[in-house]
């Protein structure tokens, strides 16, 4: 990892004001969310220099970000409502936050531009494993390689600064493995749970047979083929709502569906190796009875997560036009597929749902997942990363998995490993070129 960056990471990790909780004494019964003040402006999105002269003849209903899809039934509708107000909602001690917690609520992260969005860097949080390519485990006392930041905690091999907790170098003999993560938005999410394992798999290349330098793999959660994550490490929503309830907020569930949630069934092709049984109902040490939130709030905020709308795409400029020409010509679309198919007809997220080696500059050091097997890369995914969405990409900076990047044409600058050449071709295309490409960006 980017050893300045991590360093800044740290400061900004820890250095910020932890105002929330002292270390000593009770929990206070009060919401402790926004430790920090609402953050200065962070980077801005690109600013549109073209305000769309054209209009389009015949426009579609305008789906805002945040919306619902519209095409929900009335009662899928009355759901998404009620789990608005869950994912909102700030919780308190009292009613089973904590004891280690990130955030209190999943607005918290996910608040820019309006609520399902990403969040500023002064949210990133981090991942953290110790030992080595054999063995990997979790710190001590934490159920997931989510670093908690705040809440008591009994064991000793952790130090807590103002209620902050602070990360070891080592535990016992083993470096402590600790990569950062930036919120990714949660528009249109849903509809990945919606595409085959089939046409994910289409497009993957895990030995890269077709010597293009790019082995795109699919990756798993052990039982169910990887849709979600910036890893691709998670199959379906239901895990991906309980387990940040869990991890982020220390709120305690039982499972909703559980493995009925699956979307897909176990691939041959992975090894069989659970990550987790989404079977387990999580517990936790603080005084409030497990599970902590009622089995209709968490199915209604699954309905949230799963039933918000994807970006709507603004009528395309001539720029944009042409810059959709040349994205596709230089290369971008191998990984940033326009759209895969659904069975609710095609989904254009611009992402092929693999994780690709993006190089050692942007490599981490934490695996998540059971990935396809490939002659050419390992069976951990330290280094790969889930071809980001490029829906509603100029709404959501900072950009990349842990938002190091402030502008769209920095992300781009920053892909390397199988991007690499793509990416050569990118920087070296006339600069108005270049700004068509963004152009196109921007109306996504
Ligand atoms: C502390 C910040 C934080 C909080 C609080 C948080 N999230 Fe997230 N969320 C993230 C990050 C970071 C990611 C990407 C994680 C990764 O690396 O896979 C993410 C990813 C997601 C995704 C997957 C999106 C995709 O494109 O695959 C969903 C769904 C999601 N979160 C839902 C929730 C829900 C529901 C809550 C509340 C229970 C919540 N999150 C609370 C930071 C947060
Ligand atoms: C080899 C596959 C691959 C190719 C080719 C590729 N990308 Fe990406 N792209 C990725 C991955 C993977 C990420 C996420 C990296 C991360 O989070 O650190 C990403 C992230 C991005 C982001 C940031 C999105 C966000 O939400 O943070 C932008 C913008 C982007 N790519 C644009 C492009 C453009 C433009 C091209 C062509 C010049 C391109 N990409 C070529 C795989 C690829
Ligand atoms: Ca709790
Ligand atoms: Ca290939
Ligand atoms: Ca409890």
């Amino acid at each position: 990892m980017n050893r300045v960056l991590f360093l800044l990471g740290l400061l900004l990790a820890f250095a910020l004001p932890a105002c929330s909780s002292g270390s000593s004494g009770p929990a206070p019964e009060v919401t402790p969310d926004d430790p920090v003040p609402d953050p200065v402006p962070g980077p801005v999105p690109d600013p549109d220099p073209d305000p769309d002269p054209d209009p389009d003849p015949d426009p579609l209903p305008v789906v805002n970000l945040g919306d619902p899809r519209p095409d929900l039934t009335a009662d899928q509708l009355a759901a998404f409502q009620r789990g608005r107000e869950v994912f909102l909602k700030r919780f308190k001690p009292s009613e089973g936050m904590g004891p280690l917690y990130n955030a209190t609520s999943c607005k918290s992260c996910h608040s820019a531009p309006v609520p399902g969005g990403g969040s500023d860097l002064y949210r990133n949080f981090y991942v953290a494993q110790y030992g080595n390519e054999f063995f990997a485990s979790n710190l001590p006392g934490l159920p997931s390689p989510v670093v908690p930041a705040f809440g008591s905690v009994s064991n000793p091999e952790f130090t807590l600064e103002g209620g902050r907790r602070s990360m070891p170098d080592n535990v016992g003999i083993f470096e402590v493995m600790a990569d950062q993560r930036n919120a990714i938005p949660m528009f249109g999410v849903g509809l990945f749970e919606l595409i085959s394992d089939t046409t994910i798999l289409a497009n993957s290349d895990p030995d890269d047979a077709n010597g293009d330098g790019i082995s795109g793999r699919a990756n798993s959660d052990g039982a169910g083929l990887g849709r979600l994550g910036s890893k691709a490490q998670s199959n379906n929503i239901e895990l991906f709502t309980r387990a940040p309830l869990f991890n982020q907020m220390g709120i305690t569930t039982l499972p909703f569906l559980g493995t009925g949630a699956t979307v897909s069934a176990g691939h041959t092709a992975f090894i069989a190796q659970a990550s987790g049984n989404p079977n387990d109902p999580t517990t936790d040490f603080d005084a409030v009875p497990d599970p902590e939130m009622a089995a209709s709030d968490l199915g209604d905020l699954i309905a949230f997560s799963r039933f918000l709308a994807p970006p709507q795409k603004k009528g395309f400029n001539e720029a944009a036009v042409r810059g959709e020409v040349e994205f596709a010509n230089i290369g971008c679309v191998k990984c940033h597929i326009p759209a895969l198919e659904s069975s609710q007809g095609p989904v254009e997220a611009y992402t092929d749902l693999l994780i690709h080696d993006m190089g050692p500059e942007l490599a981490g050091k934490v695996s998540f997942g059971v990935p396809q097997a490939s002659a050419t890369d390992p069976d951990t995914t330290e280094a790969e990363w889930r071809t980001a969405p490029l829906w509603g990409v100029s709404h959501i900076g900072p950009w990349m998995h842990d938002g190091r990047a402030s502008s769209l044409d920095e992300a781009i600058r920053m892909h390397g490993g199988e991007a690499q050449a793509i990416r050569d071709a990118y920087i070296a295309l006339p600069e108005t070129a270049r700004f068509e490409i963004l152009e196109f960006l921007r109306h996504l």
